[in-house]
């Protein structure tokens, strides 16, 4: 949690930002895994950390514009509770440490917002995405479950979209933590990826490393030798001598800031020269996208730049051909890089999703293209000094696209399918760091960039 001061001011900048009305915020309610009573680890919604910063369950909060006023609505536990779970502050001081001197029970939030309804106010709320806070908002603003997506307010989306985008210096120092979390956690990986080992060895141990800096990891552990699949989740595997073990992972600090790195390493310690070509290209892309990254350049220029890098790489080995302006514009390295190169980060590992990505990712300047592979770019505006992304630039192998582009003869005058049925069964690599945006360019964060040339990667998997 931060001074009081800081969520003082994030309030009063949401308000200056809004015309008329209350603004509701909804904390989360703890999560039944399977019963009532044994629950999900709590994680409190990121807006709600965001303006009133108290991680705990049943908080509501409501600003209230032209009054000028704060409001947090919640109970203070009973003798039971303090039985079973142990003491707590009451509410009252609670609200003290975000700066709220005015505090009521949750009961009284429905009569509140029911009231200002019946005088004509409009209630400004953000698109709920768990279906206990849409009960809930169904309950409280007497709307039907079906129809509340069109109640969301998208004066509120935006307004919160330009605070949370520029991180204030206490979010970059948490943000530092968290990187630095995710260091220990791919180099930990890199030494433990050996032949013989379940995938889910590792990716257990990663979630160990994130829950013992006091947080847990921002996403599920992505980590698998069939690294061709972008999202895999199943561990089941055991790695095999001369696979690629793809990690991407990061850590959530205890104040629910995001780190988010990759890391594609040899099973057995050492890349083949066929698979350190390939993770050449890729390194260069990662490389260029940072140096290329600054205030004033969209991420859909730097997103195609690192593109171009990556065609031209695969043309060079043979898997490309033809003018390569030409591949990228009509989308033929997205074979081999169907995804984009970024997303936004903060307290949510793909910040602010839950508002709308193309509120998050673009705007009236700068529109998502709808072609294959580019229409994955969650990240297309133009970036802003202290804006935290990630740049995660990526070449695969996936058989069952390739099968389909080469039936279909899709761009078949810029790729070499025959050459191509000679990596069927190479997986994928992907590279990915965090930046800062500064005055000029951008930053890493974290105290050092987790090993990523071939040496450095080689030399960490034979250290103890
Ligand atoms: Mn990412």
């Amino acid at each position: 949690m931060f001074a009081p001061d800081i969520y003082i001011n994030r309030r009063n900048n949401l308000r200056k930002m809004s015309p008329s009305g209350v603004i509701l915020l909804l904390g989360h309610d703890e999560a039944p895994l399977n019963y009532a009573g044994n629950t999900y680890r709590f994680r409190q919604d990121s807006n709600f950390l965001y303006f009133f910063g108290l991680s705990l369950p049943k908080l509501a909060g409501v600003i209230d514009i032209e009054e000028g006023t704060d409001c947090l609505y919640g109970d203070d536990i009973d003798v039971e509770d303090i039985i079973w779970n142990g003491d707590m502050l009451p509410m009252q001081q609670l609200a003290a440490k975000v700066g709220v001197s005015s505090v009521t029970s949750f009961e009284n939030l429905k009569i509140k917002l029911q009231s200002e309804i019946r005088k004509g106010r409009k209630i400004h709320f953000a698109p709920p995405y768990r279906s206990d806070t849409k009960i809930l908002l169904s309950d409280l603003l007497g709307l039907r479950i079906q129809n509340i997506e069109s109640y969301v307010s998208k004066k509120l989306v935006h307004s919160i979209v330009q605070l949370r985008s520029e991180k204030e210096e206490c979010e970059l120092a948490e943000i530092e933590n968290a990187s630095n979390t995710g260091y220990e956690m791919h180099t930990a990986a890199m030494r433990l990826c050996k032949p013989g080992i379940p995938e889910h060895v590792i990716a257990e141990a990663l979630e160990g490393i994130a829950a013992s800096a006091n947080g847990m990891t921002s996403f599920p552990v992505i980590l698998s030798q069939n690294s061709e699949i972008l999202h895999n989740h199943c561990h089941d595997n055991i790695l095999q001598q001369g696979r690629l073990m793809l990690t991407d992972a990061g850590a959530e600090t205890a104040s629910g800031y995001a780190s988010d790195f990759t890391r594609t390493v040899p099973v057995g310690g050492k890349f083949s020269s066929k698979q350190a070509d390939i993770y050449n290209i890729v390194l260069a892309a990662n490389n260029l996208a940072i140096k290329t990254a600054k205030p004033g350049i969209t991420y859909f220029e730097v997103h195609i730049a690192a593109a171009k890098l990556i065609a031209e790489g695969l043309k060079n080995v043979g898997l490309m051909k033809g003018n390569i302006d030409d591949a990228v514009c009509n989308g033929a390295h997205a074979m081999f890089f169907p995804h984009g190169l970024g997303h936004m980060m903060g307290l949510d590992v793909h910040d602010m999703e839950s508002l709308g990505e193309n509120y998050v990712g673009y705007d009236d300047e700068t529109v998502r293209s709808t072609q294959f592979g580019t229409a994955y770019l969650r990240l297309g505006r133009r970036l802003k000094k202290n804006f935290v992304l990630t740049v995660e630039p990526g070449i695969y192998f996936i058989p069952a696209l390739i099968a389909k582009w080469e039936n279909e003869k899709i761009n078949r005058s810029f790729i070499n399918f025959n050459k191509v049925h000679e990596y069927l069964d190479f997986g994928g690599i992907r590279l990915e760091d965090d930046i800062v945006i500064t005055d000029s360019g951008c930053r890493l964060t974290g105290k050092k960039r987790i090993p990523i040339t071939v040496e450095e990667v080689e030399n960490e998997m034979q250290s103890l």
